[in-house]
């Protein structure tokens, strides 16, 4: 692949969770219009807007009920496109978070679907009996019964979000009409929600279980038809975007070859990587080995690089990160090579959010997790234990303006460390389209070069992901130039515990030892 061929490939995405952006003073796509100069000043190149379309938002908006308007809570389709405009006059670019799998059973779709003899009979999944054992993803079966149709229907999430049936030929042509609205609009690319849950297949039997009794999800996702599907949407795309259109799809599977197979050029640009975005502690070992195993089969995409996200504890809590580890892990996130998403708040350092009770708990995945315990006859001391396990609530709290005003214009601050290193990353061409060599640990130590293209400097970046000062000579850094360091008392010869630093290599420097 080219290097710089592409704006998605040098590109600084920032997610931007829209329940976080409401204002009880006017709407969502106002208020954020008027924050670009925040953006702009951080630096990032690119915003994921998670769905911001009318939804009763049982899911939070990943129930859709009108692909194509505005949520009157975020806005109208004016303010929306004042946004994308100014947006586009700041030089960022806008994804759309577009779900395809189900809509919400308030959808104008479901709703003739639950009568037979219309032309939307088809555009669910129907069943006169529950046809097998298929679990929903939030806990519970799949099949719901509706009285109105007298049958069951599927919903791979909650009974509210009815899974589209795109073994039909018109629900596949009704998504490919979504995404030409937003185009047309001027928006630059989608996040794919669950793009490899579409059921493209014929209803599989019984999925099985692992030892620990959970079911695996083997005969409801990436089921046959779905590369079809993709490589429909990837050529619609293609087709009718000038300055292209870039898709990243999230994939529900662990298995890093599937994830990377649906980024390639005929389907998907890339692909969420939960492997390593969602890792459970900041150990050097596991962050090598999740690096490793995604950088050689990435050759020829960009892979994505994020630790926090809308379905997962922050980073900064999950880590127990102090701020010279958000800085370590910042520099691994903008030096790696990869396409990086930033969950908002983490450059100012968002922790979770707490919460206590049953009532202060929105998120219905946690909610479907208690009920389901109760259901099965556990005390409430269990439901709220797997209420708390199974919420995302904690990472959703509402955009902390007041830090960010305090942090603004303070040089020290975390998030004028991210907007250094993200103006480094735009300016410098190892950085932002170089290669990288496979990363090497050491001792508790991570680092690999990013080479330019061309004459350029390599960099060499090295990061300490141990609570120990630790030597740097084994690096060969004697003629090297120190270009950023996350501590003060980092130098050629040392780094402190939890610190990294950016090299300049001088041209004779052997590679990576
Ligand atoms: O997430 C899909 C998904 O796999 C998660 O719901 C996952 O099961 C959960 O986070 C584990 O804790 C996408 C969206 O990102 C999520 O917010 C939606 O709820 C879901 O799809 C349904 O649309």
């Amino acid at each position: 692949m080219n290097n710089n061929e592409n704006w998605w490939e040098t590109a600084v995405f920032y997610q931007i969770y829209m329940p976080a952006f409401t204002d009880n003073d006017t709407t969502a796509f106002r208020m954020l219009n008027t924050k670009i100069p925040y953006y702009r000043q951080l630096g990032i190149t690119g915003i994921w807007l998670t769905p911001f379309y009318p939804s009763p938002k049982i899911d939070n908006g990943y129930d859709v009920s009108d692909y194509q308007n505005i949520d009157p809570k975020y806005g109208t389709l004016e303010e929306f496109d004042a946004f994308l405009e100014n947006a586009h006059k700041a030089g960022i670019k806008v994804i759309a978070d577009i779900v395809l799998n189900h809509t919400s059973d308030q959808h104008r779709w479901f709703k003739d679907s639950l009568h037979t003899q219309n032309n939307k009979e088809d555009w669910y999944l129907w069943s006169d009996e529950i046809p097998n054992n298929w679990e929903s993803f939030f806990g519970g079966s799949a099949w719901e019964w509706s009285s109105k149709r007298g049958a069951y229907y599927y919903h791979s999430f909650s009974k509210e979000q009815p899974d589209l049936n795109f073994r039909n030929p018109d629900v596949e042509q009704a998504a490919h009409d979504i995404l030409r609205f937003w185009q047309q609009r001027g928006i630059d690319g989608f996040r794919l929600d669950v793009i490899n849950n579409l059921t493209t297949g014929t209803l599989h039997p019984d999925n099985p279980y692992n030892e620990a009794g959970e079911q695996l999800h083997l005969y409801d996702v990436n089921q046959a038809g779905i590369e079809t599907i993709l490589r429909n949407l990837r050529s619609f795309c293609d087709q009718t975007s000038d300055t292209g259109t870039f898709l990243v799809g999230e994939i529900s599977s662990e298995d890093l070859p599937l994830i990377k197979h649906y980024a390639s050029d005929a389907m998907l640009h890339t692909t969420f990587n939960f492997n390593l975005g969602s890792i459970k502690t900041l150990d050097p070992t596991k962050l090598h080995t999740e690096l490793c195993a995604m950088h050689p089969l990435y050759k020829d995409a960009y892979p994505t690089l994020f630790f926090g996200s809308h379905d997962m504890r922050r980073s900064a809590s999950r880590f127990q990160m102090d701020e010279d580890q958000i800085k370590t892990l910042c520099l691994l996130q903008l030096t790696f090579r990869g396409i990086p998403f930033l969950y908002y708040g983490e450059e100012i350092g968002m922790r979770d959010q707490q919460y206590n009770t049953l009532a202060d708990a929105k998120d219905c995945q946690a909610l479907i997790a208690y009920e389901e315990v109760k259901k099965r006859g556990g005390s409430e001391e269990e439901a709220m234990t797997a209420l708390r396990e199974k919420s995302r609530d904690y990472s959703r709290a509402k955009m902390d303006w007041q830090e960010a005003e305090r942090q603004i214009n303070t040089p020290t601050s975390l998030l004028a460390f991210y907007r250094t290193i993200i103006t480094l990353r735009k300016s410098n061409a190892a950085l932002s389209g170089g290669d990288c060599s496979s990363p090497v640990l050491t001792d508790g130590i991570l680092s690999f070069d990013r080479i330019p293209p061309g004459n350029g400097q390599t960099l060499r970046i090295i990061l300490n992901f141990t609570d120990l000062p630790k030597s740097l000579t084994a690096w060969n850094l004697n003629s090297a130039t120190l270009l950023i360091a996350t501590s003060k008392s980092a130098d050629n010869t040392s780094l402190p515990g939890h610190s990294g630093a950016i090299f300049s290599l001088p041209a004779a420097t052997p590679g990576q030892k």
